[in-house]
């Protein structure tokens, strides 16, 4: 196989622009070891399609899709945007919240070989300027409205100031914009007559499907270029993993534009065995308890934020959730006290999901004891995933000694998308992602998180583990959440800072805090030096604890 990755087609050439494929080496060793097969995610919709023809694809409020409703929807959308002149290569920024017209956008980008860049819907003008800039994006896609937020005026925004957005597609009411109804219309008006443009051959399965953002929550959000055949492989083998079939039906409560939920197995995962996928508007408990409960809802991802609320809302309220065998908690920290709520409060099985936009994911699997998957972030989902625990010299770390992760294997990326200089120090030179995780490898395997590099407090030289710090105040009985933060200090350069959000009573006060901690056996200079009760923590766009944002407040 020499070099079909970068192919000479007009994808390959403009999609592959600032794209890092795998050496020859790595890419014959997937195909050879069936890690990298099958069509495009297009093409891949289609044999679902013949298969499970009808079977219900997809559910989001009153519009239910079967799975040929489904395949026929992507075709006729494909034919309406190829009238518009949008063709292989081409970038989209997608924006769309969890509604049928993610899914069939998704699959029309898909056939016509165009890129949808997946942003989130929490996204506002400087995500989503950046995003559209660094991907030459042709075009935006929007809903009319979303929860009060009116996407039209900031499409108007960023038409004006990126100049390679020709066109704003709509979900929804287009006010001066292109209606994705409309297109969907026409493409079928057109395929019905035989003047379709015609829709490009399958793109390179070897090539870019999808571009993701990363989830750092450091610096703007980067690009990652997910191929047909990693991103498929990623979404069969968690489906696989996951034990799921034709009899699951997979709620995609966080956004669907988020790879958890999209293909760890997610939404590909799921149509990819035949299950039915309800998208939730929202990830509230009222909304996501209905639908469970409605629609007999097997299987869920989850954040831990949201997870403590599904958990602290069913405790009361004990809903229907007797169709639910497993909640897939990954994204964050997920603390081992709320991780066996879960199972008492909601009768599902918990999997914990350590997982990254950039490819390796680690699951607890669903046959071992329940502990692993209380205490553990799992283990790599592929035999072919190489991993490291790696100290600062850029050695291996002793056996189950904390180390930065280190990650390569085919569904791992090799560099950002247009991001030469900082893939220059995201990866090594042989290739491994320097994942900022740092974590260590019990004797049972599986991996525990133990925080991330540059989350520490440096008080006057010693290093505070933010992590490590919030664990104890987590202990805490009054205490439901907490985050830490350095707070500049001129003494000391950075004193230490716990956020804290109490249970619903009297919030802790600092002395009481610190004695209880002391209690615990902390060192003195692990100690908090401030204490600030918040009524709730600030989240990013996918319902992560927002550091950033939280300094930004607390200056
Ligand atoms: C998932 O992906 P991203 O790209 O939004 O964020 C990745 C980062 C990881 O590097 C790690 O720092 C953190 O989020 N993380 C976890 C975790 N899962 C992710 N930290 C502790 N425990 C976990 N279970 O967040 C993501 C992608 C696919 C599946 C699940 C999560």
């Amino acid at each position: 196989m020499s070099a079909p990755l970068v192919t000479e087609t007009a994808a390959g050439s403009t999609a592959a622009a600032g794209w890092v494929p795998w050496p020859d080496e790595a890419a014959d060793r997937y195909v050879a070891e069936g890690y990298w097969r099958g069509g495009s995610l297009g093409e891949r919709l289609r044999g679902w399609a013949e298969r499970y023809a009808t079977a219900t694809a997809l559910v989001a409020g009153p519009v239910r899709l079967s799975y040929a409703d489904l395949d026929r929807a992507a075709d006729d959308l494909a034919a309406g945007l190829a009238g518009t002149g949008l063709t292989v290569g081409d970038r989209v920024v997608v924006h769309l919240p969890n509604r049928a017209e993610f899914v069939t956008l998704l699959f029309a980008l898909c056939r016509l070989g165009a890129i949808p860049v997946l942003t989130l819907p929490a996204h506002r003008r400087v995500e989503i300027e950046h995003l559209t800039r660094l991907s030459g994006a042709v075009a935006y896609a929007i809903p009319d409205t979303h929860e009060g937020f009116d996407h039209r005026v900031l499409a108007q925004e960023i038409v004006t100031a990126v100049p390679s957005v020709r066109q704003v597609l709509v979900a929804g009411a287009p006010g001066p914009f292109t209606s994705l109804e409309a297109l969907a219309a026409a493409g079928a008006a057109a395929r019905a007559d035989g003047t379709a443009r015609p829709v490009p051959a399958a793109p390179d399965p070897a090539g870019v499907a999808v571009l993701l953002i990363s989830g750092g929550t450091t610096g703007k959000p980067k690009l990652i270029p997910r191929t047909h055949w990693d991103y498929g492989y990623n979404a069969e083998a968690s489906a696989r993993l996951c034990g799921l079939t034709a009899a699951d039906t997979y709620l995609v409560a966080l956004p669907a534009a988020h790879n958890f939920p999209l293909a760890c197995p997610g939404i590909l995962g799921a149509l990819g065995v035949g299950a039915t996928v309800v998208l939730a508007a929202s990830p509230s408990p009222e909304t996501a308890f209905g639908l469970i409960g409605g629609e007999r809802v097997t299987v869920t991802a989850l954040v831990p934020a949201l997870a403590r609320i599904w958990v602290d809302a069913a405790e009361w309220e004990r809903p229907d959730t007797s169709s639910l065998r497993l909640l897939q908690v990954g994204g964050a920290r997920l603390d081992a006290e709320l991780a066996r709520r879960i199972p008492r409060a909601l009768g599902a099985q918990v999997q914990q999901v350590f997982g990254m936009a950039e490819g390796l994911l680690n699951y607890t699997r669903l046959d071992e004891d329940d502990e692993l998957a209380f205490t553990t972030q799992g283990r790599p989902l592929a035999a072919a995933d190489e991993i490291r625990v790696v100290g600062p010299d850029g050695a291996d770390v002793p056996a189950g000694a904390v180390g930065e992760l280190w990650a390569r294997g085919p569904y791992t990326i090799r560099g950002y998308y247009r991001a030469a200089e900082h893939n220059a120090t995201a990866f090594s030179p042989d290739g491994f992602y320097r994942s900022g995780d740092l974590v260590r490898l019990t004797p049972s395997g599986n991996l525990v998180v133990e925080g991330r590099i540059k989350d520490v407090v440096n008080r006057g030289g010693e290093n505070v583990s933010a992590t490590e710090l919030e664990e104890h105040l987590l202990a805490h009985p009054s205490i439901a959440q907490a985050a830490v933060i350095a707070a500049p200090d001129e003494q000391v350069g950075e004193s230490v800072r716990a956020v804290i959000v109490p249970v619903p009573g009297a919030a802790p006060t600092l002395k009481a805090v610190k004695a209880f901690l002391r209690e615990r056996g902390l060192a003195r200079f692990m100690l908090p030096d401030l204490l600030t009760v918040l009524d709730a923590l600030p989240l990013t766009p996918v319902g992560k604890i927002d550091k950033r944002e939280l300094r930004r407040r607390l200056g």
